[in-house]
């Protein structure tokens, strides 16, 4: 037998018979190292650990503790527990079950949900077939041989999918056991090495996300490389269960669903009504320190215009569907854009006026599909931080930074600081079916706004189809508590749009030029900002947000009258004070305090009264002692303008 030559990430090499696989070499290196090996790289080529070498190669070897062996052991957990559900329904059809941040799911056409008690008999089928340590096996299949094999199984979404798969290449399935399933992979090399598992929990989903489709079932799993893992990502998970903003959001009473109003369209509380008008209060004086002027547009608008911005081409899909109004089509907006070009357009622009700033905290309405909306994070009925920028090219670098220093400035106050800048980018492939049909002016802008980014020393990463459908952005993206991911600001450049609305500008020289436009959120939407906020404080804002700032706790009715003057003398300069008093004992109105999650607490008994000073308890910090009134109100009250953090020491 020929020899060949492996050469390992350390650059060490060693011969071996043609035909070995990675997984031998790892065993060669050390037995532990090839329990834990899942996949491997072959010459770059990310592959299975079954596969033979045959001739000189580069190996790398991934066990679950990396980023790619652990996506490897989560997606071939998603197909043992399609294996052990199709053990135990034989009737289930089988459909996708890709991971996703730290878990996979697998979703199932079967009659009926499944409970608790399923999912433990799933996990227990789970266990048994990782105990047998079956083979995975991949094989390559004909697409008519695959479409034939799918067919004769019964299992027709598979079916569906090699059917819409352009390609007449050979179709790969991996097999264990008496299940094959359709996959791509790379796969672990058996079921054995799959031993830290978890079923989490199930829901509805329909068959591609469309809900004109039938309503599948899911199950959401997770799986690590070691039982220390697995237990510190579901504590990680206890915890993000509490901090969970549909969870809280409810709890805060800050905004609710109501059937009869219909999906993804969120009804704000009071408690939600006053964070919105902090963050439009400073979304105001931050536009206006940066030279923006408000705008106001209406929510309903003539087809014709939506013909004009390009929506009714590129984005239908996410539009409501238009309105019969004396015989004309009228939609409601999707974006602010095309009204805000019409503001810019409303009397002749020279490069005096420019750059021109016009902001409107818009109200859009989206049609997402129902199977993509999740709490406030995804909505069908948003209210923007929108404006839009017209400027000349020459200033377009200075105007495109401002903008991604404005969101610098937020984040700070917000104390932001795990996200992750975003350049999206086109894909050629996409011209003309999901971006404008440009492709110079394309290039040309992406460069511009690599140039910008790296002139203002933003780190950031590119990701290619991504862009919006008339130019590139900037996203920062950000994480729920439970590990999803969102935009959160952006910042567009629109190089198209203000050509197709005949915008213009005299330069200089007096003669016409076209403007470029820049799209920015930078505090996304109320929907998607608000329940980011809940989950990065947990529900405990700092003082400037809080929709309840204060409570005065009188100890005794004897001190009822002082605390009612109290709580008027605050709600005079403006703070959101409320009173308890019931006839309750002083510890549980604390405790009440405590759970409402309410920063500041007066506590006024008849000493107080008669010193006019209040006890105060701050929360997280506990007792501050016995205060003047106006000593806590001017140190409240700085805290509230500054718009300071909360303080998380004791958290
Ligand atoms: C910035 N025309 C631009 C605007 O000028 C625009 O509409 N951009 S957008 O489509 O990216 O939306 C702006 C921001 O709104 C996104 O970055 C995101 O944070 C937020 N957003 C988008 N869709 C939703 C939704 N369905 N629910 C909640 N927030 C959303
Ligand atoms: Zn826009």
């Amino acid at each position: 037998m020929s020899q060949i030559t492996i050469t390992l990430p350390d650059q060490s090499t060693r011969t071996f018979d043609a035909g070995i696989t990675p997984l031998d070499v790892a065993e060669s290196i050390g037995p532990r190292l090839a329990k834990d090996t899942v996949a491997a790289t072959i010459n770059g080529e990310f592959t299975d650990a079954t596969v033979p070498i045959m001739e000189d190669a580069e190996l790398s070897l991934y066990t679950g503790d990396s980023d790619e062996g652990h996506e490897v052991l989560l997606h071939s957990t998603a197909h043992l527990m399609a294996q052990a559900v199709k053990s135990l329904w034989p009737d289930a059809q089988v459909t996708i079950g890709p991971a996703i941040d730290n878990r996979f799911y697998y979703d199932f056409d079967i009659d009926g949900t499944f409970s608790d008690d399923d999912l433990e008999n799933i996990e227990q089928k789970m266990r048994e077939f990782s105990k047998e340590n079956l083979a995975v096996a991949r094989q390559e299949l004909a697409r008519d041989e695959a479409i034939n094999l799918f067919k004769e199984m019964g299992e027709n979404y598979k079916v569906e999918i090699i059917e819409q798969i352009d390609s007449e290449d050979n179709i790969s399935a991996y097999g264990q056991g008496d299940f094959i399933d359709l996959c791509r992979g790379p796969h672990v090399p058996s079921t054995g090495k799959i031993k830290h598992f978890k079923l989490l929990s199930t829901s509805g989903a329909y068959w591609r996300g469309d809900e004109n489709n039938k309503m599948l079932q899911r199950i959401y799993g997770t799986v690590f490389s070691s039982k220390d893992r697995l237990k510190e990502y579901l504590q990680f998970l206890e915890e993000a269960k509490k901090r969970d903003h549909r969870k809280l959001g409810k709890e805060l009473e800050i905004y609710t669903f109501d059937d009869e109003v219909g999906p993804g369209l969120p009804l704000w509380l009071p408690n939600g009504g006053v964070i919105i008008e902090e963050l439009e209060k400073l979304a105001k004086e931050t536009e206006s320190r940066h030279g923006y002027h408000q705008v106001r547009s209406p929510h309903l608008t003539k087809g014709d215009l939506y013909k004009k911005s390009g929506h009714l081409d590129l984005y239908k899909d996410a539009m409501y569907p238009a309105m019969d109004v004396d015989g004309t089509e009228y939609y409601v907006k999707p974006m602010n854009c095309p009204h805000h070009h019409k503001i810019y357009d409303a009397s002749p622009k020279s490069y005096r006026d420019l750059p021109f700033r016009i902001a409107e905290y818009g109200t859009c309405y989206r049609y997402e599909k129902s199977g993509q909306l999740f709490g406030l994070m995804r909505v069908r009925s948003m209210q923007m931080n929108d404006a839009h920028i017209y400027c000349s090219p020459e200033t377009f670098n200075r105007e495109f930074l401002d903008v991604c220093e404005m969101y610098l400035e937020y984040f700070e106050i917000f104390g932001i600081e795990k996200y992750e800048m975003r350049l999206s980018l086109h894909d050629p492939a996409d011209l003309g079916k999901k971006y404008i049909d440009e492709p110079e002016l394309w290039i040309e802008t992406e460069d511009a706004v690599r140039n910008a980014l790296k002139a203002g020393d933003i780190p950031y990463v590119e990701i290619p189809g991504e862009a919006a459908f008339y130019g590139p952005k900037v996203d920062v993206q950000v994480w729920s508590a439970i590990g999803k991911e969102f935009t959160l600001a952006t910042n567009q450049v629109d190089f198209a749009i203000p050509k197709r609305f005949d915008l213009t500008y005299t330069d200089e020289k007096g003669t016409e030029q076209t403007p470029l436009c820049i799209h920015r959120a930078p505090l996304s939407t109320h929907e998607r900002f608000i329940g980011f906020l809940i989950e990065h404080f947990g529900g405990d804002f700092p003082l400037w947000l809080a929709p309840n700032q204060a409570v005065v706790l009188p100890i005794s009715e004897k001190a009822h009258g002082y605390a009612q003057s109290l709580q008027e003398k605050f709600k005079n300069e403006g703070m959101r004070v409320s009173l308890d008093d019931r006839p309750e004992k002083i510890g549980a109105k604390i405790r009440h305090a405590e759970l409402n999650k309410i920063p500041v607490m007066m506590i006024v008994g008849e000493k107080e009264a008669n010193e006019n000073t209040v006890s105060v308890r701050r929360r997280f910090i506990g007792d501050q002692g016995t205060m003047p009134v106006d000593d806590l109100l001017s140190s409240l009250m700085s805290e509230v303008n500054k718009r300071s953090q909360p303080h998380r020491e004791n958290q």
